[in-house]
């Protein structure tokens, strides 16, 4: 079928009358919501029977708001889940994946079977414990730790506003929906969030708030007491209360949050377990199987007298026609796209696709060009900066920003505009004291698609961040986290400020790639790497003092590539010694190089700017990149967890056992022994003991 063939069948289809209640108040559409609701109903309490384990309380609960939701205000298309128009709908409450299974199998996603829902929580099913993005069609994140999706929510909103901004509201103009429960607003990532969100208007969001006064302790107010329409208003946002049963008034609410000029949060109503007669309304509906004899007094209350998994036809149908609803908006869109200027039309698809396009390699290499023509002796948070300037131009889909650290980070170039609420184009974002919402926000962004996020913010507080981090690996997104003051080098700020532990926690996190660049042609060669890291997040590890360029003469070769290179060969001969360094401390083992030189002993430095990477490479490689000395020195100013790897379990490691101090950065390595010196002796001791 040709496009506008296409167009007229669409058009056709929604000339029918709709076999959807247009409003729910007249019995007969009562009564078949109520019915579609129950289909949810009943999925859920099978599919965790059957699994012996999982969450019905929550899906029961919610299946009202769903069945609103989705059979009349979210646009979607089964046929294609990555629809860059579609709405998102975030379930932050994880646990209750059964609701978003549902969904997808009674609308009619192809992969979603009624099969696969028997799999529940099953190895290799489509329908794991808790939703994984990239894993299920439909799914827009992985959700289960709560609180995260909320605030991912908040970044697609931000990316939505912005795209829109540039491309128009021909072709970026939805929504996104979330279904908040009570634990997603106690976890203090949601405070972060609301905040970020409310100021900045973000009148494209929609949060729906299970609020069921009921969590897996008991009743809510054994913990809780916050009054929790008074705190989104106080942040910004329309708030209202509702009867989450209510159809008419879930979809009179969602009409209301449609126009509004803020942000929307519709707190609704409702019983955890609706339907199981002896378990609803209490915390028995929220984490285990409700057990045959509830199951079918439920079934009796419901008036559902289905075999499990099995959905009468005339229950199914009217799903599977909500299914096809946003086909037409679907080919409209097409439409639009293909009416676009053709070169708007070709960056925008580029970005959705999470192309660079060819102007990252010339950046680099003008970076690089620049840095041998002019060697500089600075901090490779400056020399980040550096980059930047060269980078953010090159690739619009650059968004920066930092959690209040912005000139202590370097993250802003110099063309970038605040993204506010006045002007979502620009492309930078002041996140706040925010830094686990902000790192959350960026994944929203990412999974989003068309910006590559990045941020600022201290290298001890990627603590804070932790979580969201961890999430952006699981899912494979590319986010890049500069973080600045890497080590004991950032000096006065003393122990709270200083990472000691930072560095190989973040490397024990499986698919993220830790960059501790030692100078500033690394730095510019790690965000190359970075940003073509398509499928992982990163962190950038970058010092506050200045460092030597160690990197002299242009090369076109991007020599982070493995993760790590022999920088300084050994003079005379096969090296009987390899020292292995990353970021700041790759200059000391230079230093410690020639100190031992002058004791006749042939040493190497090996710089080590991504242990993954290394890790990583052919065994070849990375055995050449190790090399077959018989003494293995390691230093870096923080544990030796991790390194081990590298320099085998006899290897010497130089560098902190504790925490940190406040003093001036000189002071501090010679008080903590990190010197050229420490490594030439480790190093001889180590030949005089081999
Ligand atoms: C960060 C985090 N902490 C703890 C949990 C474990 N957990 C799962 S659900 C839940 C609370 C359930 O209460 P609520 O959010 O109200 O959900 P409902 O009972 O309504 O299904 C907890 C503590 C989690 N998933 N994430």
């Amino acid at each position: 079928m040709t496009m506008p063939d296409r167009i007229l069948a669409a058009s056709a289809t929604l000339a029918q009358p709709s076999r959807f209640p247009a409003t729910a108040t007249s019995p007969a559409a009562h009564a078949e919501h109520d019915r579609m609701a129950n289909a949810i109903r009943a999925l859920a309490m099978d599919a965790v029977e059957r699994a012996k384990a999982g969450h019905p309380g929550l899906p029961m609960g919610a299946a009202d708001i769903a069945t609103v939701l989705f059979t009349r205000f979210l646009k979607f298309d089964p046929t294609d889940s990555g629809w860059p128009d579609r709405d998102r709908f975030v379930l932050s409450a994880g646990h209750g994946s059964m609701l978003i299974y549902a969904l997808l199998y009674l609308l009619g996603y192809e992969t979603m079977t009624i099969d696969e829902i028997k799999r529940f929580r099953q190895t290799g099913s489509l329908t794991p414990g808790h939703p994984e993005h990239g894993h299920t069609p439909g799914i827009e994140t992985t959700t289960g730790p709560l609180g995260q999706g909320l605030a991912n929510a908040v970044g697609m909103a931000i990316a939505e506003r912005h795209l829109a901004a540039l491309f128009g509201n021909d072709v970026v103009d939805h929504t996104t929906y979330v279904l908040a429960s009570d634990g997603d607003l106690m976890e203090g990532i949601s405070q972060e969030a609301i905040a970020l969100a409310g100021h900045l208007k973000l009148k494209k969001l929609i949060v729906l708030f299970d609020d069921n006064g009921i969590s897996i302790d008991g009743p809510l107010a054994l913990a809780d007491s916050v009054d929790q329409v008074k705190r989104f208003e106080a942040a910004g946002w329309a708030a209202t209360r509702i009867d989450g049963h209510d159809p008419a008034a879930i979809a009179a609410a969602l009409e209301a949050a449609k126009t509004s000029e803020r942000p929307s949060l519709v707190a609704c109503r409702t019983t955890i377990g609706f339907g199981a007669p002896i378990k609803a309304g209490t915390e028995k509906a929220h984490g285990s199987p409700l057990g045959a004899e509830e199951i079918a007094a439920a079934r009796a209350k419901l008036g559902w007298s289905a075999a499990a998994f099995e959905i009468p036809a005339d229950i199914l149908a009217p799903w599977r026609a909500a299914g096809k609803r946003g086909a037409p908006a679907r080919l409209a869109w097409d439409m639009r796209l293909a009416a676009l200027d053709p070169k708007k039309r070709a960056e925008f698809e580029r970005r959705m696709a999470g192309e660079l396009g060819e102007s990252l390699a010339a950046a680099v290499a003008t970076v690089k060009q620049k840095l041998a023509e002019a060697p500089k002796e600075i901090a490779t948070r400056s020399a980040s900066e550096f980059a930047l300037e060269a980078l953010v131009p090159a690739l619009p889909a650059m968004i920066g920003g930092s959690a209040d650290l912005t000139g202590s980070n370097n993250t802003r170039a110099k063309t970038m505009k605040t993204l506010s609420a006045t002007d979502y184009a620009g492309r930078f974002i002041h996140y706040g004291v925010r830094e686990h919402g902000m790192a959350a926000a960026m994944n929203g962004m990412a999974l989003h698609g068309g910006i590559i996020p990045y941020s600022g913010t201290f290298l001890v507080f990627s603590d804070y961040c932790r979580p969201a981090i961890r999430l952006a690996a699981l899912m494979g997104q590319r986010v890049i986290h500069v973080m600045t003051h890497d080590s004991i080098g950032l000096g006065e700020d003393g122990p709270t400020h200083q990472p000691v532990e930072q560095l190989a926690a973040l490397r024990a996190i499986p698919n993220l790639k830790v960059f501790r660049p030692c100078d500033a042609v690394e730095t510019v060669e790690c965000w190359q790497l970075a940003l073509e890291s398509k499928n992982a997040p990163s962190v950038l590890a970058l010092t506050r003092q200045n460092l030597p360029q160690l990197r002299l003469g242009f090369e076109a070769n991007n020599r982070c590539t493995h993760g790590a290179y022999e920088l300084v060969a050994a003079d005379g001969g096969e090296a009987v010694v390899s020292l292995f360094a990353s970021g700041s401390e790759v200059a000391i083992a230079v230093a410690a190089q020639k100190l031992l030189a002058g004791r006749g002993v042939r040493a190497r430095v090996v710089s080590v700017p991504c242990f993954e990477l290394l890790l990583a490479a052919p065994a070849a490689e990375r055995a050449a990149i190790v090399g077959h000395a018989g003494v293995n020195v390691a230093v870096e100013a923080g544990i030796r967890q991790g390194w081990d790897a590298i320099i085998g379990s006899d290897g010497t490691f130089v560098g902190m056992n504790g925490f940190g101090a406040s003093g001036p950065y000189k002071e501090l390595y010679a008080h903590f022994g990190i010197t050229p010196e420490r490594v030439a002796e480790a190093a001889l001791a180590g030949l005089k003991e081999s």
